[in-house]
C-alpha cells in the first residue's frame, strides 16, 4: 500500500519526499483533491500537524511532517538504501554535502539581502565616514 502524502501537486516542499521515494522504489502517492488552504486546515489534518503546513506523510507508525524527515522516512523504509551509503564513511560524506550546501545557501542568502551595507560599512572603513 502507498504511503500518502498531503500536499498540492505543485508544492515544491512535497518533491522532496517524491524524489526520495522514486530513488528508493517506495510508494508514495498525493493525497487527491488536496487544496491549500482549505485541506490543511481541517481538524483531522490539524492532528498530524499541529501547525497545519505541508506536506504531511501518513505512515504505518504515525504522521510525519517537515519535508526533510519526510524524505529521511521514505528513504529508510527500504532496508539497505544505497541512497545511504554502503559504508558509514559514505553516508557521513553524503551528510557532510547536504550540510555544505545548506550553509552555502544561508550564506548567499544573507548576502544578498546584507551585501549592499556590508559593501558601504566597507567602503566607509576604506574612505572615511563620507561616502
Ligand atoms: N519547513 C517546512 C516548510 C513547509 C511549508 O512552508 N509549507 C507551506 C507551503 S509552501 C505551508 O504549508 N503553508 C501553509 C500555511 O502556513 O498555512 C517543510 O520543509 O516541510
Amino acid at each position: 500500500m502507498p504511503l500518502v502524502l498531503h500536499a498540492g501537486s505543485t508544492n515544491k516542499y512535497p518533491f522532496k519526499a517524491l524524489i526520495a521515494a522514486e530513488y528508493s522504489g517506495v510508494k508514495v502517492k498525493l493525497v487527491k483533491d488536496f487544496e491549500m488552504g482549505v485541506s490543511n486546515k481541517t481538524p483531522e489534518f490539524m492532528k498530524m500537524n499541529p501547525i497545519g503546513k505541508v506536506p504531511v506523510l501518513e505512515t504505518p507508525d504515525g504522521p510525519v511532517f517537515e519535508s526533510n524527515a519526510i524524505a529521511r522516512y521514505v528513504t529508510r523504509v527500504k532496508a539497505d538504501n544505497p541512497l545511504y551509503g554502503s559504508s558509514l564513511i559514505e553516508y557521513v560524506s553524503g551528510v557532510r554535502i547536504v550540510w555544505v550546501l545548506k550553509d552555502l545557501f544561508v550564506a548567499s542568502y544573507v548576502l544578498k539581502f546584507a551585501g549592499f551595507k556590508i559593501l558601504c560599512w566597507f567602503i566607509k572603513g576604506l574612505f572615511g565616514s563620507d561616502v
